[in-house]
């Protein structure tokens, strides 16, 4: 035992969504994932989430799972599409049996699932989505927010964004970089009117990928590529979120893709509502340099595809770190990560933080030192970032089980439980007994 000790009342949790996890597809209507998993060629071996991990069947098991290894939070996305067919009597009566085990339940309202019926009336880059979003919370809030106080409205908005509608590696695999920057309007719009809509009671944050950006040299050309990196990937949703107007320079870099016209007078103060977190999922940092033939290589991570999840910016090139990686490919650098809640703890002062997504994928043998020692170093980082000031409240490690990692399908594994997908046996790997400690004892 080191001198790793965490806050009292720090949250110890893990991370899900509806789609990589329930199953039970027939039970609701079509989301724009069921959709992209039926389009050949788009996910790894065709795999769907029709049954996934079996979860709207398993899931008294799965809490029980979380109970037996001390867990105290759980954060979960709500089906949108599942509420749509009258579904969220599941998520009742999962938020009750997670409190009646003392688990604190955080609800995601969007963790990627699109109704398909909303992307066939224009989806994200259409305004209407916003809409119908404010409605879909309000209808979940009715039902849990007398029980829920945790919120997060959205998790990752960069990626139903760019990675949904400019570079189609995700649903619904559209590749246009003016509908790219409409839709990630209209999902911070999405989020601002959601957020009004919750219960006065709730704790309501957002849960965003931020990204590390480091120039790979100290050269003016590769800070600008970084600047115009930070922009698409950050800026555009901070400078809305807690400063209440989008970056001049982000306007200026893509005003070539769009006049930005979609933003409606009041929009961005709409948006600007009062938060109570901020939810950070790190697993990475993106390294980026100038690429003046506009032709640079695209190793961000996100998936090989001919088309840009980077609007406007062809002119970056992305570089992978030397060093470690995960069986996603991703270079292992919790600095990264303390940057990030430096940087938030810097440009909001006093807003809580929690780390709503942390983990690896690797091998799926329940012996998994591997992950062990990316966990480690990941929250010494968040030991070090408490220590220098930055208000995190707690860590939702991603994921609790093995689950669809979209475009992978089931080939990468996350749980820190191991799924046998024929049997649906649940299996804890060593690195959930190693957390399971941490949560019990609050100190590695
Ligand atoms: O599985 C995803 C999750 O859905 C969103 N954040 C990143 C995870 C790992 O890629």
């Amino acid at each position: 035992m080191t001198d790793m000790r965490f806050p009292e009342g720090f949250l110890w949790g893990t991370a899900t969504a509806a789609f990589q996890i329930e199953g039970g597809s027939a039970s609701r209507g079509p989301s724009i994932w069921d959709t992209f998993c039926a389009t050949p060629g788009k996910v790894y071996g065709g795999h769907t989430g029709d049954v996934a991990a079996d979860h709207l069947r398993l899931w008294r098991e799965d809490v029980r799972l979380m109970a037996e290894l001390g867990l105290g939070a759980y954060r979960f996305s709500v089906s949108w599409p599942r509420v749509l067919a009258g579904g969220i009597g599941f998520y009742d009566q999962l938020v009750d049996e997670l409190l009646s085990h003392g688990i604190t339940p955080c609800v995601t309202l969007y963790h990627w699932d699109l109704p398909q019926e909303l992307e066939a009336a224009g989806g994200w880059p259409d305004r209407e989505t916003a809409y119908a979003f404010a409605s879909y919370a309000a209808q979940v809030a009715e039902v849990l927010g007398d029980r829920v106080e945790l919120w997060t409205t959205l998790n990752e908005p960069w990626c139903s964004a760019f990675l949904g509608y400019a570079s189609g590696v995700h649903a619904p695999g559209r590749t246009s970089p003016a509908d790219s920057l409409r839709a990630a309007h209209h999902l911070n719009l999405a989020h601002g009117m959601a957020a009004a809509a919750l219960p006065a009671r709730s704790r309501v944050g957002i849960a965003l990928n931020p990204s590390a950006v480091r120039p790979l040299t100290p050269s003016a050309a590769d800070a600008d590529a970084a600047r115009r990196i930070d922009a698409l990937a950050n800026r555009i949703f901070t400078g809305p979120l807690l400063h209440g107007a989008y970056p001049p320079d982000l306007l200026a870099d893509t005003a070539a893709v769009t006049d930005w016209s979609f933003v409606r007078p009041g929009d961005e103060a709409l948006i600007h509502q009062p938060l109570d977190f901020l939810g950070v999922n790190y697993y990475t940092p993106a390294v980026v340099s100038a690429a003046p033939d506009g032709n640079g290589p695209r190793a961000d991570g996100h998936g090989g595809t001919a088309h840009s999840p980077w609007p406007a910016a062809d002119t970056v090139a992305f570089h992978q770190p030397p060093g470690e990686r995960t069986d996603m490919g991703w270079s292992i650098d919790p600095s990264g990560l303390y940057d990030l809640l430096m940087r938030f703890t810097r440009e909001a002062p006093g807003l809580p933080l929690l780390v709503t997504e942390n983990g690896a994928a690797y091998a799926p043998d329940v012996h998994d030192p591997l992950r062990i020692a990316y966990l480690e170093a990941h929250l010494a980082t968040i030991h070090r970032a408490l220590a220098d000031g930055a208000p995190v409240e707690g860590y939702f490690l991603w994921s609790l089980l093995d689950n669809f990692e979209w475009s992978y399908g089931y080939s990468k594994r996350f749980g820190i439980v191991h799924v046998d997908y024929e049997t649906q046996v649940r299996t804890p790997r060593s690195s959930a007994r190693w957390y399971a400690r941490l949560a019990r004892e609050g100190a590695f």
